[in-house]
This record gives structure tokens, sequence and C-alpha cells, in this order.
């Protein structure tokens, strides 16, 4: 059938389309004309988002938005921040207050199917404990018997504590709290005698508490599964596909030793594999609508994977945390990327 048998508007709509290129998703064109990625993150936890004296964030998750940023505008401050409770990041991402939620969540089929988003990928695989303090003795949940265990409404730790609970038949009360702050300091204030979260805040938590951290403990439990991610509204899949391949060409970055560290000497470098990945032989950015060098942009403006952990939640952090499961794939972890060709 020839063009114009469809008609002059639709023919001259799909001549432009072919001249102008086939037009982005809603979100993604509003931060190219916004010049800015609206970025949700958590209102502060310890190498994940927080805020530091000086007004500025920084975290993994943080990070996250940064690499979209560095990825499409060509530059990773080019975010901006809204700090949200657990009850109000979903709701915050519906209404389109922001592009992304990046912050400790937890993607799971409810979230995932019944709130119309879509989870991109996992930069974190975490695990729900229990936080003590040492002077109670405990050594195991299972001696919580009659405890009052803090935790935070609008999460998978709600839940989750109720049915390790039940499960194992501990009769302790979950006292929950809609503001993390009044969480926390609750438990640290002795209102219970235990704090219920993601296993990675807790140590967090427990560094909080500057002068003594020593004087708590996380029980050995880890009783849930918590694969923490991205997440961005429905309906924009161009935007879903960029996030989601920024997370892969971090982790890819790091798989074949590439990073902030040594980008320059890579640049000069004549390995097909690092060519590829930095935009200097084909194109990995046209599919995705993104300029050719967008990993190396990423990897200048925000490092690898490895790096980011490291800074944020590593060794080069006061976390101090184990690479465990978010290892590489090459190393013993479940931290894998698809191949970026
Ligand atoms: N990963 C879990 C828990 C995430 C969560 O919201 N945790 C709380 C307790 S550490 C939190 O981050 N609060 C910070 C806030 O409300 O700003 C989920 O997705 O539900």
């Amino acid at each position: 059938m020839g063009l114009w048998k469809l008609g002059f508007p639709v023919a001259a709509l799909v001549l432009a389309l072919c001249v102008e290129g086939v037009q982005a998703g809603p979100v993604l064109d509003a931060i190219k004309s916004r010049g800015e990625v609206r970025c949700g993150v958590s209102s502060g936890v310890a190498g994940f988002s927080a805020l530091d004296g000086a007004g500025r964030w920084s975290g993994l998750d943080v990070d996250t938005c940064r690499a979209v940023a560095a990825a499409v505008l060509g530059d990773a401050n080019k975010v901006s921040y809204t700090p949200l409770s657990s009850q109000q990041r979903f709701a915050a991402l519906q209404a389109n207050q922001i592009d992304i939620l990046s912050r400790n969540t937890t993607w799971t089929l409810t979230r995932d199917a019944g709130l119309g988003l879509s989870f991109a990928a996992i930069t974190y695989f975490d695990g729900q404990g229990l936080l003590v303090p040492k002077k109670f003795g405990v050594k195991s949940a299972k001696e919580l018997k009659g405890a009052e265990i803090c935790v935070q409404s609008g999460t998978t730790n709600e839940k989750n504590l109720s049915t390790f609970l039940g499960v194992n038949g501990i009769k302790a009360k979950a006292i929950v709290y809609d503001n993390f702050e009044a969480a926390y300091k609750a438990f640290f204030s002795g209102r219970c005698q235990a704090f219920s979260t993601d296993v990675s805040a807790l140590i967090g938590l427990k560094n909080k508490q500057a002068l003594k951290p020593d004087d708590y403990v996380v029980l050995p439990e880890v009783f849930s599964k918590e694969p923490l991610g991205p997440a961005v509204q429905r309906g924009d899949e161009d935007f879903l596909a960029i996030v989601r391949w920024t997370v892969f060409a971090m982790l890819e970055a790091e798989e074949l030793g590439i990073g902030k560290a040594n980008l320059q000497e890579a640049l000069k470098s004549t390995n097909p594999a690092w060519k590829r990945l930095l935009g200097q032989s084909e194109d990995l950015g046209a599919p995705l609508g993104l300029k050719k060098d967008w990993v190396a942009q990423i990897l200048a403006q925000v490092g690898n994977y490895g790096e980011v952990f490291d800074r944020n939640l590593g060794a080069g952090s006061p976390l101090e945390l184990k690479r465990g499961p978010n290892a590489l794939w090459t190393q013993g972890g479940l931290m894998y990327a698809p191949p970026l060709r």
C-alpha cells in the first residue's frame, strides 16, 4: 500500500517520525525538556540515600539516579531529590511527582503487578533481620518471646515480621510507626526491645549510635528476600529500558574491569570489549535513544557498580558491608547483567 493511501495526516505523521526519529516515551521526553531527573529517595537511610551536612544527597540509590542523569542528560548532577517515607513512595510515582523511585524498595509481585509501576533492575540483594541491644543478651530471634518490636508501616518488613513470628510461634508484638525517625528513636530510647527492617538498614542504624555502635547486635536470622531496586511508572518503556540498562552497564563495566578509576586509560585501549562498552566501536546508545558515549559518561561521573558499592556501603564507607550476594556472578554472587551487545 502506498504511503499516501493512508490519508494525508497519517502519512505526514509517519514521514515526520521517519525524519525526526521516533518520539521517546512521556517520562523520557519530560526529563529531556526539563533537563533534570526527579528522583524519589528515602528520608535518610545510611549508604542508600542520605543528606549530608552540606545539603548533598549520597548513597547507592542516589547514584542510580545520578547514573541515569549521566546517561540521558550527560550530567549526573541534573537530579532533584524528593525524600519519601515508606507510605508515600508509591503514590508519588503514581502521581508523576517523580521519574524514578530509587529508595531501598523491595521488588514484590503485588507492587510490580498491582501498583502501575515497573521495577527496572535489582541494585542490592537484601534480607530482613532484627537489631537488639547487646545488654539483653539475646542471641537468636527465637528468644524474643514477650518483646515489642519496632517496625515501619508501608513496608514489606511489617508483613514479613508477622509471618516470621507466626511461623516460628514467637509471641512478640510489632509496634508500627509511620515515620522512620519516630520508629528508630522509639527503639533507641528503649520503647521497643528490637527493631526490624532490611539488614543493610539495621547496620546503618547501629552505626547511627555514633558513640556506641557495639552496644547493638543484628541477630543471625535473616527471614526474607528483599531485592531492592529502582522502579518507574508504567507506560514509558523507553525510560524503563534506560534505567534497566544503566544498572546493567554499571555491572558490565565492573565485570570488564573498567571504572571511574581507570577510565582515561580504558578510553585509549584497543581492547574490543572495552571499546564496545565505551562507545568507541559499536553504538550501544542508539537503541536506547542515548548518545554513543552514555556508558563512558556514567563511569566518568558515577563509576561502575563495584566502585559505587565500595564508596557507599563497602570498604570505603562507615558501613563496611561485604559484597555477599551483591558480588558479581563471576565472584560467586548474584549480580549478573545480560549481554550489552
Ligand atoms: N525494603 C523494604 C523496607 C524499605 C523501607 O521503607 N524501610 C524503612 C525502614 S529502614 C525506611 O527506609 N524508612 C525511611 C523513610 O521512611 O524515609 C520495602 O521495600 O518495604
